[in-house]
């Protein structure tokens, strides 16, 4: 599959797109898949495409399937496409795909949370159906990203195991669209700004494919209301915008996330032949030993971890879900997320833009524990493609490399130089940090990082029910990291679990109370830490309860959510809520 030139499918005057979410027939079984309308290894053969397949049915075997099911759909392609050249684009398929259409394979793709695309033209017809067949697998190995392990048990039954603390969701879990494009076409569209004394800088690079020339070009930046506010001709330029609006994060202006728009037309004699429009914020971020800045001001990140993850449809895209939550991530005042543990669909992410939310973007590199060259050669891929997929995204402010590996071992030093080092030649406009978890005397990584992050657990997994101990431990542990490597340091998870309604006083764990006071003593060391500049933020664990592995630590799941999984609010949202709004006045 085609991963770089990943632009999204964008319905324009010179290009036609059409979804094919919907229903689409299923089956874990390759016996049927000559005649899949008519399997019953399942409950209802249909599977709705965007969703992960493992809670639709209350079959355990599909929510514990281990290796390939297969989707299968028809769809007619409208004859005014011919001539054109036909594409079909998938947001995302978890873990692997293995794409068909008319019994040819046109794609295959690896890798989770990461969209790809493939051209069809010569196996699609347009006298009849096509019919698309994605077989999909789930199978997680010591290679892959995120590792796991696939093992036998007792009954005879294969398992997949995992040590990382969110339910391995599988399926089409996000849009999967048709389009097209004319024979020379924009491929790709590479935006960096700058910010100076009231202009904007804005330099931009277009990859046009199967060019000619007798092609020109037309360049044109659109300010919010659509007004052009500069017009060129070069296919790669740098520009100035006077006057700029610049992009600001979420309570920092009161117009946060100012977007402008690049828009792009292929010409030829005098006729339009193709066009795409980019949207693009203006900022510039700046970061060394001591701070982290944007546009010049400091900003202290205040926010969450997340997942995606909801009741039924699990990672699949869901606009009302993800409508619901930047409600209520304005509504606590948060200005920042972490995208853990992987990259989130590329609609939560345009929303991020547009609404001045800051994040943290993650590839699915979570809780690895051996390393080896094939592991750092799918580690390094899926930097890239979440680089080709983000670049030009205002909201993404620092690059997260890596949730909780070993970084103990001396393997990992290595390795991570490699990782740190691969995305340094894709991007040195933003710093790069990684959620550590061992102790800094152990750590080997830390050295290649621009932002140290940190992920805690005191008075939980550590010293559980010691509250008193929480502000010694976390300024203790902070400080040693900044002594150690003198950069800036994050708070990329603290937190407990709550089960909503259980109130126990005094607090005890797994009450609502608990939650809060425990909440209470890391922000006492948190403000303690707030007037050194190199202290960059605090995110808290977890923004909603969410769905994991069965384990006796969990209940239903990971409950350290101030929201549940049903996007209601604990008593601790109430609480985080007045610390937010009270951060952000005090810093605006
Ligand atoms: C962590 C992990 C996160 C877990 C969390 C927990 O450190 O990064 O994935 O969910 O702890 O609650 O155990």
């Amino acid at each position: 599959a085609k991963t770089d030139g990943i632009l999204p499918a964008q319905a324009s005057v010179t290009r036609n797109v059409a979804s094919l979410d919907g229903l689409w027939y299923f089956t874990t079984n390759s016996d049927y898949l000559n005649n899949i309308e008519s399997a019953d290894d399942l409950d209802i053969n249909l599977m709705p495409v965007p969703s992960s397949y493992n809670d639709i049915s209350p079959n355990v075997s599909l929510r514990d399937h281990v290796g390939p099911v297969w989707y299968q759909r028809k769809f007619y392609v409208p004859a005014s496409w011919q001539g054109k050249k036909i594409w079909i684009r998938f947001g995302s398929v978890c873990y692997s795909a293995k794409v068909s259409i008319n019994g040819e394979q046109v794609a295959s793709h690896e890798i989770g949370h990461l969209p790809f695309v493939a051209e069809i033209s010569s196996q699609v017809n347009f006298i009849d159906e096509n019919v698309i067949l994605v077989e999909v697998n789930n199978i997680l190995t010591s290679t892959t990203v995120p590792q796991g392990e696939v093992e036998t048990l007792i009954s005879g039954r294969i398992k997949q195991t995992y040590t990382f603390d969110f339910f391995n969701y599988a399926g089409i879990d996000r849009p999967v669209v048709l389009y097209t494009t004319p024979e020379t076409y924009i491929d790709d569209i590479k935006i960096n700004t700058k910010v100076q004394n009231g202009s904007g800088y804005v330099t931009y690079n277009l990859t046009i494919a199967n060019s000619e020339p007798s092609i020109s070009l037309k360049v044109l930046i659109l300010d919010k209301s659509g007004n052009i506010v500069l017009e060129t001709e070069n296919a790669a330029d740098t520009v100035e915008i006077e006057n700029a609006t610049f992009w600001w994060p979420y309570l920092m202006d009161p117009n946060p996330g100012y977007m402008y728009k690049l828009k792009v037309q292929l010409i030829k004699n005098n006729e339009l032949i193709d066009t795409y429009t980019q949207p693009f914020g203006i900022r510039e971020l700046t970061f060394d030993d001591d701070t982290f800045k944007i546009n010049g001001e400091s900003v202290y990140l205040r926010g969450f971890g997340r997942h995606e993850d909801s009741d039924i449809r699990g990672k699949g895209l869901d606009l009302p879900l993800i409508i619901r939550d930047y409600n209520l991530i304005k509504w606590i005042g948060a200005n920042c997320y972490r995208t853990s543990h992987y990259p989130y669909a590329e609609e939560i992410m345009d929303l991020a833009d547009e609404l001045g939310i800051m994040i943290i973007d993650e590839v699915p590199a979570v809780n690895t524990d051996s390393y080896s060259d094939e592991l750092l050669e799918n580690h390094m891929k899926s930097l890239t493609e979440l680089y080709h997929r983000d670049k030009n995204r205002p909201s993404v402010v620092i690059w997260s490399i890596a949730n909780e590996p070993n970084t103990e071992v001396s393997t990992s030093e290595d390795y991570y130089s490699r990782v740190a080092a691969h995305i340094k030649s894709l991007d040195r406009t933003r710093p790069i940090t990684l959620a550590n978890f061992y102790d800094f005397d152990a750590d080997h990584t830390g050295q290649f990082l621009d932002i140290i992050g940190l992920n805690r657990y005191q008075a939980w997994y550590n010293n559980v029910g010691e509250i008193d101990g929480i502000y010694t431990r976390i300024l203790a542990e902070i400080v040693g990291w900044r002594l150690k490597y003198n950069k800036p340091v994050l708070m990329t998870e603290y937190g407990a679990d709550s089960v909503e309604g259980l109130s126990i006083l005094p607090s005890f764990i797994w009450s609502e109370e608990y939650q809060n006071d425990l909440m209470a003593e890391y922000f006492k060391s948190f403000d303690e830490l707030r007037t050194k500049s190199w202290f960059i933020g605090e995110m808290i664990w977890n923004f909603a309860d969410f769905k994991t592995d069965q384990d006796i630590r969990r209940v239903g799941g990971n409950r350290k959510g101030v929201f549940t999984r049903n996007r209601q609010p604990k008593t601790a949202a109430f609480y985080l809520r007045k610390r937010y709004w009270a951060l952000a006045n005090q810093l605006n």
